[in-house]
Parts: C-alpha cells; structure tokens; sequence
C-alpha cells in the first residue's frame, strides 16, 4: 500500500480517496463507513480497524476524530498518521490486534473545506437558515452535543461559541453520536484532536468531575508524558486537567456526550501550535515541517491511552 506523505495539509477528497484506497489494498482489516451526509451533503465517512472485524466482543474500540472544529488543520495530521502506523507501517502489532480502532479525519467536512476555498479561520459547521437573510450562518459542532446543551455556549448565531437550536440539530454531531451508541459497550478510548494550546483536557465542561475522574486524570498524565518526552523542546508541555478548570467552561462538547453514555476514557486533545507564542490565531496555521512530528508525537500519547483501554476494558 502507499503511504501518504505527512508535508502538507490534505484535503478532503484527497483524504477519502486515501481511505478508499487502503480499504481496498487491506480488506482484512480496514473497512471504509460512510456515515451519513454533512449540511452540505459531504458524505462524513470513517475507517474501522480490525484484525477480527469488530467481531471479537472482548476487544475495546478506540474513536478517533479530528476537524471537528475546521481550522484546526494540525489535527488532521493525527489521525492520518495513526491510521499509516495501524494500516501501512505497523510496527506495534498489539495496538493492532488488541484493539478495534474507528478513525474519522474530517468530522466538519463543509467548515474544513471553507477553510481552504474562503476563510481560513472558520471554525463551524456551514449550517444556514439560522438568521433571515443568513447574516451569520453556522453551529459550533463541539457546543451541539445533548450533555449540558447550552448551559456554557452561545445562543448567538454570529458567534463562534453557538449552540444551535437544539442538541444534535447538526448532522455532523448526529452522525458521531450514532456511531459512538452503536459500539457505546466497547468504546474504552474516545479522543476528538483540536489545537491548540497543548492540553489532555477531561470532562465535564461545567466543571464538576464525572465518575472516576482520577483514572481519567492519571491516564491524561501518562498520554502527556509520552508526548513530551519526544515534543519539540520549545512547545510547552502538555497541561492536563478539567476543561473548566485548565481552559474555560464549555457545554456540549462531544467528549463529555461520549462520558455521558459511558465511555470511561474521553478526552479532547489540543495539539501544539508549532509556534513560539501563544494565544493568538497564529497557531493555527500550519508549518509545513511540523506536520509529521504534530502525528509522531500525539501517536505516541494515543498509544499510552490506548494501552491503557486494553487494561481497564471489563
Ligand atoms: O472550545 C473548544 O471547543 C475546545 N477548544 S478549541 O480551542 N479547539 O476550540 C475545547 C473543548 C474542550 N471540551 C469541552 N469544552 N468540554
Ligand atoms: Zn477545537
């Protein structure tokens, strides 16, 4: 099979024609999902990893996504490597057979895709009908899930926080909540990639802790060791914490809805900037020499969790 080369920033046909190709080169153990359309009509599709078809019940699921949020373009570098490390060069077998992974590279296909043809800080979804005339148009996907709906988000379309007008009225956010229902017994793992700001955040977004939040704290540490141990020496270590408490509140995330139906370990992973500074939206554009070592590091977190997963599964 062919390796996508981790120097530029992909977009999403080019992704889906790589998924489709490594579900043909590698039928026994990648399955290519479309899941359903986006506002737009993108069709959002996923690739499920397994030796054993997701039939052996007694392995745990590790989800994956990333662009959620469409001007994270780092993120995207995270989950392609992670599939190239599962599919094409697979040199920790475990991680392989212990495991049944689902991987979506492009949660916010129509945002991500504007990001490229129009404006490249986009956040949102590309939701109209909101707002006569649409003045502002858009729903902030990781403020749409049900868990806390609206309690730490804006119900101001024009805003960059807005909830939309009820959880999950988003396609995009339907789709992920579908998938995550459907394996909710066996996801062990759940990890959505935003940037930036190098952090291992846990839920909830209101700032109380959900059940076994020590565990769920310990295993951020370990994932944040990993990664610093091989991080570029001037990015910052990674914090790890409670969103509320290390970030800032926020309601209806997609982490604390797959908390909310019992996955044990969800987090929201802010990968670096790659720039010097911080808290401006210079880290969000991409150095074209960062984007190998962004999937290189943040593997090596992934992989700590997912071990972990494999311990704690039932
Ligand atoms: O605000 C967000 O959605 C995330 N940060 S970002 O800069 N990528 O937009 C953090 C979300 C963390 N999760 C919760 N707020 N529950
Ligand atoms: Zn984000």
């Amino acid at each position: 099979g062919s390796a996508l080369p981790l120097d530029r920033i992909y977009r999403y046909n080019e992704v889906n024609a790589y998924m489709e190709e490594l579900a043909s080169v590698y039928p026994d153990t990648v399955t290519l999902v479309n899941a359903g359309q986006s506002f737009e009509g993108r069709p959002i599709k996923y690739l499920k990893i397994s030796t054993t078809n997701f039939q052996q019940l007694n392995k745990p699921v590790v989800y994956i996504e990333s662009l959620l949020h469409a001007r994270e373009w780092i993120t995207l570098s995270a989950t392609l490597y992670a599939i190239e490390k599962l599919v094409i060069d697979v040199n920790e077998q475990d991680l392989l057979h212990d495991i049944d992974w689902i991987i979506m590279p492009i949660a916010n296909p129509d945002g991500y895709e504007f990001t490229h043809t129009d404006q490249r800080l986009w956040r949102k979804n590309r939701a109209t009908g909101y707002m006569p005339g649409n003045l502002c148009s858009g729903v902030d996907l990781n403020r749409n899930f049900d868990a806390f709906w609206s309690q730490a988000s804006s119900n101001i379309v024009c805003m960059d926080t807005f909830h939309g007008r009820a959880p999950f009225s988003e396609p995009e956010t339907a789709i992920i909540r579908d998938i995550v229902n459907a394996h909710s017994e066996r996801i062990e793992l759940f990890l959505d990639i935003h940037s930036f700001g190098s952090m291992i955040l846990y839920g909830y977004g209101t700032g109380t802790l959900p059940p076994n939040g020590l565990n769920l704290h310990l295993v951020g540490v370990r994932m944040a060791q990993a990664i610093d141990a091989v991080k570029m020496s001037w990015n910052d270590h990674y914090i790890v914490g409670n969103v509320a408490l290390v970030l800032y509140q926020a309601s209806g995330s997609a982490m604390d809805f797959a908390k909310s139906v019992g996955v044990p370990l969800s987090y929201t992973f802010e990968l670096p900037g790659y720039r010097l500074g911080f808290g401006t939206a210079a880290g969000f554009f991409v150095d074209p020499e960062f984007i190998e070592q962004a999937g290189f590091e943040t593997w090596e977190g992934i992989k700590v969790g997912a071990r972990n997963a494999v311990r704690t599964y039932k």
